[in-house]
């Protein structure tokens, strides 16, 4: 039981039918402004931390190739800006040029470069660069300390082929790289890189904040952790989600693709891998003149290394950029790749599928380690989760007479729409929709941990797909008889991705079941009102300055 109370008197008590009355006239209000909305935008209005900009910088800002003149001028700006660290979680990231990671620098050998280091007024503290492409006293760091309101500029020639990590260099040097301070600076060989059809600029960083993973509001950095290397972020360009959902890398089937990866750590080091892909080329190390290393599964990225990778894509697929110290993923190391092109059922197609007639346990279970245990129970009800912008499973076999449920543990709204995104049905000759499209005229979307639920009367296959994020597909196969079927997990590759959890609430509010989303508003506007007072009271916990 709750109490929300309003200047001292609670809204259930006194004159309690027309405050609740109100209060229910807001929440369907705000609940269905909410649907409205996107993510980003829903975590702002409900204040589960106070608004920041995003400043998670694309994997896909980069130059296309350096500037061709003999000296070039680069300037950073070393900005302190409050971002989001998750939807939902603010944080002051330290940066260059306002986004983490900073501006990929693009060179070629020999090039002189005049090197700005511009500190703003408004900054706390001194910030500098030290680049490993940079050969001097420091990296550069020596010339560079720029106190707020200054600016410091030095010169140096690239005189080594490569792609080299920069990162601020002033003390506390790991607590400046911790809070965001870190990108690359590509030097080319004469003749530059061969070229591929897409390149993507990936820096995998930790973050130690005061409160846990996932924890919404305002968060500081927490010295002891960082110093102890219990990050509670291990997250790719500065946020989770920095890949996923409609930040979903995309290249075509053919496509040649180059990563240029960087692992800022401070602490950790990173073993890259591709779920479902392969690392063609490695150039380990960023190592751009050694023969590449061919067809890795995984490579050992150094705190304070990098790696130029590159491949073929091969099939129409969702790649999964993942750290293969897989439990990070708990901790935001994920990102997509989306494959777009025609099947090709020679090179990967499914013969056969398992089928599931029991909910799998989405908390603990993966792919890896989802046994095949056989069920002598027949269960008529199944369900299907919704999590990371996906279906799991995404493929189950029934029989007929089952009612399937889809429960949304996402953080943004979905369909379930039978049919095929890539020539949908009018509305109205979809055989299921969660949408109620075809007696609205309008789509609604399952709100974040909600469910719905259709029951298949006739045999066959059904596609299905969400509206909203068309490359989330699924498949209900009914079948006529009625026999006990086993209970696997199907679609490996898929299923793999999509078990780990890293919603952070979905456990919590599928408890709330039918009532979803008017209460879950509810619950959003409690902890808007208690994260407000907690983000006026929190103040940014800076490092302790270290010995210059
Ligand atoms: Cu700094």
């Amino acid at each position: 039981m709750w109490m929300w109370t309003v200047r001292g008197s609670k809204v259930f008590g006194r004159g309690r039918h027309s405050q609740k009355a109100a209060l229910i006239v807001l929440l369907l209000t705000v609940s269905l402004l909410t649907l409205m909305l996107p993510s980003s935008l829903v975590s702002a209005d409900t204040g589960q931390g106070a608004y920041a900009p995003n400043r998670s910088l694309s994997p896909t800002n980069i130059p296309s190739a350096p500037s061709p003149a003999d000296s070039v001028v680069v300037n950073l700006i070393t900005e302190e800006k409050l971002g989001q660290l998750a939807d939902g979680v603010t944080y002051d990231f330290w940066t260059f040029n306002g986004t983490v990671p900073g501006p990929l620098i693009r060179l070629r050998l020999n090039q002189t470069v005049e090197m700005h280091i511009i500190n703003p007024p408004n900054s706390t503290m001194t910030h500098s660069i030290d680049s490993h492409a940079i050969l001097g006293t420091g990296g550069g760091g020596a010339l560079s300390q720029t106190p707020p309101g200054q600016e410091s500029v030095f010169q140096f020639k690239a005189l080594r082929v490569g792609l080299f990590m920069y990162h601020c260099a002033t003390p506390d040097i790991p607590s400046h790289i911790a809070n965001g301070m870190y990108g690359l600076i590509l030097v080319e060989p004469p003749g530059g890189l061969p070229k591929v059809n897409k390149e993507f600029y990936i820096a995998q960083g930790e973050f130690y904040t005061t409160g846990p993973f996932g924890q919404k509001g305002f968060q500081g950095f927490d010295f002891q952790k960082a110093d102890s290397e219990t990050p509670d972020y291990v997250v790719f360009n500065g946020r989770t989600d920095s890949m996923t959902g409609n930040r979903t890398l995309q290249v075509n089937v053919g496509d040649t693709v180059r990563i240029f990866f960087l692992n800022a750590g401070p602490n950790l080091d990173s073993s890259l891998h591709i779920i479902g892909g392969m690392l063609d080329r490695v150039y380990s190390e960023g190592s751009l003149l050694s023969p590449p290393l061919l067809n890795v599964q995984t490579t050992l990225v150094p705190a304070g290394g990098s790696v130029m990778v590159e491949f073929t894509a091969e099939v129409p697929s969702t790649l999964t950029i993942v750290d293969h110290s897989l439990f990070r993923i708990h901790h935001g190391a994920l990102g997509y790749i989306k494959v777009v092109g025609p099947a090709n059922p020679a090179l990967f197609s499914s013969i056969k599928n398992a089928t599931i007639t029991e909910n799998m346990n989405m908390s603990t279970t993966t792919a890896e380690t989802a046994t095949n245990s056989s069920s002598s129970a027949t269960s008529n009800a199944t369900t299907v989760y919704i999590v990371n912008f996906a279906y799991s499973p995404a493929d189950i076999t029934v029989p007929v007479g089952t009612t399937v449920t889809w429960i949304n543990q996402d953080s943004v709204g979905h369909t379930v729409t039978e049919g095929d995104p890539n020539s949908p049905k009018p509305a109205n000759l979809r055989v299921f929709d969660s949408s109620g499209e075809a007696s609205s005229g309008k789509v609604a979307l399952m709100g974040p941990g909600s469910s719905w639920s259709y029951t298949f009367t006739t045999a066959g296959t059904y596609e299905y797909y969400c509206i909203v994020h068309p490359y989330m597909i699924g498949h209900v196969t009914v079948t006529s008889s009625s026999a006990s079927a086993s209970n696997s997990s199907t679609g490996q590759g898929y299923s793999d991705l999509t078990n780990f959890t890293i919603t952070v609430n979905g456990r919590d509010i599928v408890a709330l079941g039918a009532l979803g989303i008017v209460v879950l508003v509810g619950l959003m506007l409690i902890f808007a009102r208690t994260g407000r007072k907690e983000s006026d009271k929190t103040l940014p916990v800076q490092p302790a300055q270290g010995k210059a």
